[in-house]
């Protein structure tokens, strides 16, 4: 049988690696424009420091999941109930899936189908809420997340959207979530955060939840690889439901799960059904058709990834640079909110140096490095412009860059936001000769930490290819 996989032109590779080097040899031949978008976008991946605080790095094995033929399986409902046949794999997979993000993350229940933690979020929301129901969340501003009842979002018109903020020191202010959670009794407390360098005390949450008769609902999106590897206080078991996408943080493809713990079996607002079958139900049928398996395959993979070790000394690594990250720029003068980070992200308040975030951003991105705006407390700047800076090494630390690229980081972010001049709040001026230098020492530090699994950048180091 061995011999049967070698013919005359040597091994045969295995069924699905050839499916998917002929789909990308046919998309070279039949689709170049395509292939070329595909091929400068790994290029610029390999080549930039992307510190967006929302985005890791998916390692190729969950690429490969991510792109596998079950991408061609419809199959409404739940493994062992499905609405179409031929979904006897797929129901494995997501049996896996499952298996894996209950292990990760302690948890006793786990939905792997809803394909954005946005849409977990709407499913949770409308499940345990009446429209018009009193939602209390973090204020856009003070870093809450859209669908925290922010009034841009469905969440902020079909429900009534309390917003709590921060304290004098950029905290949540609990003392406010306790005070609003009294005057408007809202159905659902909402923990969780966009922009926010900060812990979240989920017992606290919890505590104010009880005293209202509230569900506590926790949305751990950026912060889910710190709490499965134990470096952030975990809700799992606090709150009565726990959302995450997967993508923030996880290493996996774009998704969202749904976790419960020691609350999977309590009566929804029904008084009757457990909050397991609430939230599966709140998924499919009623806001989501046919799932994505190949998706959910690929959140198996980056879920099993999450219990090595390197992913566990990748979370370590996330925090200690953050923190260095926002030691550094504070020494050099930078305004940091909140003065540090518990977590992976740093926020500036960029209104000392009169440049807006959106100046910030592209200037900083026409020398390699992604970071991206970001409204601020207080901030008069709009969403398009705003007047912070928000940093995350999630990316760096999977680089396996510590306490010296640190360091690196800070001189080169610092040299350009000290260098670019503002025309106006939109549009900018910088030194070609720090663009130059910045992007090469970018470039340098690059393919000195590559991605993990992914291959250098082609372009020379110290190339000039604009961004
Ligand atoms: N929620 C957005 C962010 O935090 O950047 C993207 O998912």
């Amino acid at each position: 049988m061995a011999d049967a996989a070698h013919g005359a032109a040597g091994p045969t590779p295995p069924p699905h690696l050839a499916l998917l080097n002929e789909g990308f040899a046919a998309l070279r031949e039949a689709d170049p424009d395509l292939a070329a978008l595909l091929d400068a976008e790994l290029d610029q991946q390999c080549s930039t420091l992307a510190m967006v605080a929302s985005s890791s790095v998916a390692d190729p094995s969950v690429l490969a999941a991510a792109g596998a033929v079950l991408s061609n399986v419809t199959a409404e409902g739940y493994p062992g109930a499905r609405y179409h046949p031929g979904s006897r794999y797929f129901d494995e997979v997501e049996r896996l899936a499952v298996a894996r993000a209950r292990a990760a993350f302690g948890a006793q229940y786990a939905n792997v189908q809803s394909h954005s933690c946005s849409s977990a979020n709407l499913s949770v929301l409308m499940s345990l809420l009446p429209p018009g129901g009193v939602l209390l969340g973090l204020g856009l501003d003070s870093g809450g997340h859209l669908t925290h009842g922010s009034a841009a979002s469905v969440t902020g018109r079909h429900f009534l959207a309390v917003s709590y903020g921060l304290d004098p020191h950029g905290r949540i202010d609990l003392d406010e979530v306790r005070r609003l959670a009294h005057a408007h009794r809202p159905g659902v407390v909402l923990a969780g955060a966009s922009a926010y360098p900060r812990r979240i005390d989920f017992a606290r949450f919890r505590a104010v939840a009880d005293e209202v008769g509230a569900y506590l609902v926790a949305d751990i999106s950026h912060i889910a690889g710190l709490v499965a590897a134990g470096e952030h206080p975990s809700p799992i078991d606090l709150a009565h439901v726990t959302t995450t996408s997967t993508y923030k943080q996880l290493g996996g493809p774009r998704g969202g799960l749904i976790l419960s713990g020691a609350e999977h079996r309590t009566p929804g607002p029904d008084g009757r059904t457990p909050l397991s079958d609430l939230m599966d139900r709140a998924v499919f049928p009623r806001s989501q058709g046919t799932p994505s398996p190949a998706s959910i395959a690929a959140k198996a993979r980056a879920l099993g990834l999450l219990r090595t070790e390197s992913a566990r000394w990748a979370a370590r690594l996330i925090v200690e640079n953050a923190r260095a990250l926002a030691d550094g720029l504070a020494r050099r003068g930078h305004r940091v909110l909140t003065g540090g980070t518990d977590n992976h992200m740093v926020v500036l308040d960029l209104r000392p140096s009169g440049i807006s975030g959106l100046v910030a951003e592209r200037a900083l991105e026409g020398c390699g490095i992604l970071a991206n705006r970001n409204r601020i407390p207080g901030d008069t700047r709009s969403a398009q412009v705003t007047s912070g800076l928000r940093l995350g090494t999630n990316i760096l630390a999977q680089r396996g860059m510590g306490a010296s690229e640190m360091g690196q980081c800070v001189e080169l972010i610092d040299a350009v936001l000290r260098a670019v001049i503002s025309v106006d709040d939109t549009t900018h001026t910088l030194d070609p000769r720090v663009q130059r230098a910045v992007r090469a020492e970018v470039r340098e530090l690059c393919a000195r930490f590559p991605l993990p699994g992914y291959p250098t950048s082609n372009l020379p180091t110290g190339s000039e290819v604009p961004l």
